[in-house]
């Protein structure tokens, strides 16, 4: 079957996704105060191979020169995240004006070209002087969170038009309270836990105050999600693939629709209540415009006596004799179309859009081009998979690729590129790459 954006509709939304910390560099420059995530890559042995993000792609000072490269493989859409210390250096309080005056220039520039803006409020960098109060496992996280939110929908709402709360709170509580291995790198289950409640009060309640403040805009967030299946089909295997599946797929979006936290089939979040207080239970719901959901692969899963808290354990693609992108994770294009099914099956039927989907491949820039054609097949097979989930009647109605520009891949530094435009981070060269004029002539091809 020859995939054609025609087959997506119209109205279907097409784009590229990136996050502030994994691009902009400038980390100290035009008033920024330190975020988790400066404090956490500076710090030794944190990162693979000692890198930071202190640099990255340098957009804070290259962005125009980035658009213009976006607007020449006419992507129409760029989604953005706000690094929150670049405008609150210190969380709350103090507004540092050449911080906002940057994502003006930034959003100024996206409209001039016709690039439309959608912005991420939250793509984990935290900051630093917050995380010193606690973090996201103090409750006050939430008034913090306010204002902030408060502060980028009066200065940026008169433009933009598209706004997600937070991306993906279950790797930004998991992987940062519970495993150590993000940004702050706690390791402690009820930080975890709590971090987590406060998470999903502000996704809802991050939601309900930009409806306040502006009423014609589009409002979402964003789920990181992933297909799971079991090893076998032993009883054991099977329930443990259900409580992976809650963790992974489940816990934060049930109680955003209504639903409450999953406890049925994971009892462990029952140690959640201690942090839940009278009240709370319906301020995690909101009804929001669209569902960000962001795929990139499956897991299978086996029960472990050995694993505490969940007795279930991941069986890595490198064991499964699979094919692998760069991070070790299985290319399994059904994998999306299941997660379309399964979150268009909830009630409501809020719409989603696929806010990130891409894989990294050790691309190779030789003669000036990057031949990476392992990319192209990736994302027109999981685009195939979107579609069939589509053409099934799912309200899903844009994708965004995962990622514009190589980038600093948090705990795995540099290598891992994931980029429709190759990066050479020593001499910040960008070079478009085949699967970048692969994406524009797949936007130009349609004819409505
Ligand atoms: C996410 C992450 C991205 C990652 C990407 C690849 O939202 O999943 O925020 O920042 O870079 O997912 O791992």
């Amino acid at each position: 079957m020859q995939l054609s954006k025609d087959d997506f509709g119209a109205d279907f939304t097409w784009g590229v996704s990136a996050a502030a910390y994994q691009i902009e560099g400038a980390h100290q420059t035009g008033g920024k105060g330190a975020s988790v995530w400066d404090t956490f890559s500076n710090t030794k042995g944190k990162i693979k191979s000692g890198e930071t993000g202190n640099v990255a792609c340098d957009f804070y000072h290259k962005y125009a020169h980035d658009l213009l490269l976006m607007h020449q493989l006419h992507i129409p859409n760029f989604r953005f995240s706000i690094s929150w210390s670049r405008v609150l250096p210190n969380g709350t309080g103090f507004v540092n004006r050449s911080g906002i005056e940057f994502y003006n220039r930034l959003i100024d520039f996206c409209l001039e070209l016709d690039i439309e803006p959608w912005i991420t409020l939250y793509h984990w960098d935290l900051p630093y002087e917050l995380e010193k109060k606690g973090g996201w496992a103090n409750r006050e996280i939430i008034d913090w969170f306010n204002e902030y939110v408060q502060l980028c929908i009066s200065r940026f709402g008169d433009r933009v038009k598209n706004w997600m709360v937070l991306n993906e709170p279950m790797v930004f509580t998991g992987a940062g309270y519970f495993l150590g291995i993000h940004a702050p790198g706690k390791r402690n289950l009820r930080s975890f836990f709590a971090a987590a409640h406060h998470a999903a009060l502000c996704q809802a309640e991050g939601g309900r105050l930009i409806r306040s403040l502006k009423s014609d805009c589009k409002i979402g967030t964003t789920f990181s999600c992933s297909h799971v299946e079991p090893l076998t089909q032993d009883a054991d295997d099977i329930s443990a693939a259900v409580r992976m599946d809650t963790l992974m797929n489940r816990m934060f979006i049930e109680p955003l629709l209504g639903l409450s936290y999953p406890v049925k089939d994971l009892p462990l979040l029952e140690r959640m209540g201690e942090f839940i207080l009278p009240g709370d239970e319906q301020k995690l719901a909101f009804d929001m415009d669209f569902i960000g959901i962001q795929n990139y692969t499956r897991e299978i899963i086996r029960y472990s006596r050995l694993v505490p808290l969940i007795n279930a354990k991941i069986v890595s693609a490198g064991r499964r004799n699979v094919e692998t992108t760069a991070m070790d994770w299985e290319v399994y294009p059904e994998s999306i179309y299941h997660l379309l099914k399964k979150f268009g099956a909830y009630p409501g039927k809020t719409q989603l859009i696929v806010t990130e989907n891409g894989a990294a491949f050790p691309d190779i820039l030789s003669d000036g081009v990057v031949a990476d054609e392992k990319r192209i097949k990736y994302l027109q097979s999981y685009l195939k998979q979107v579609l069939r989930a589509k053409q099934e009647g799912v309200n899903v109605n844009g994708y965004f690729v995962w990622t514009f520009l190589d980038n600093f891949e948090w705990a795995e530094g540099y290598r891992p590129r994931f980029g429709l435009v190759h990066v050479d981070f020593s001499t910040q060269k960008r070079t478009i790459k085949n699967s970048g004029r692969w994406y524009k002539n797949f936007l130009d091809a349609a004819t409505y």
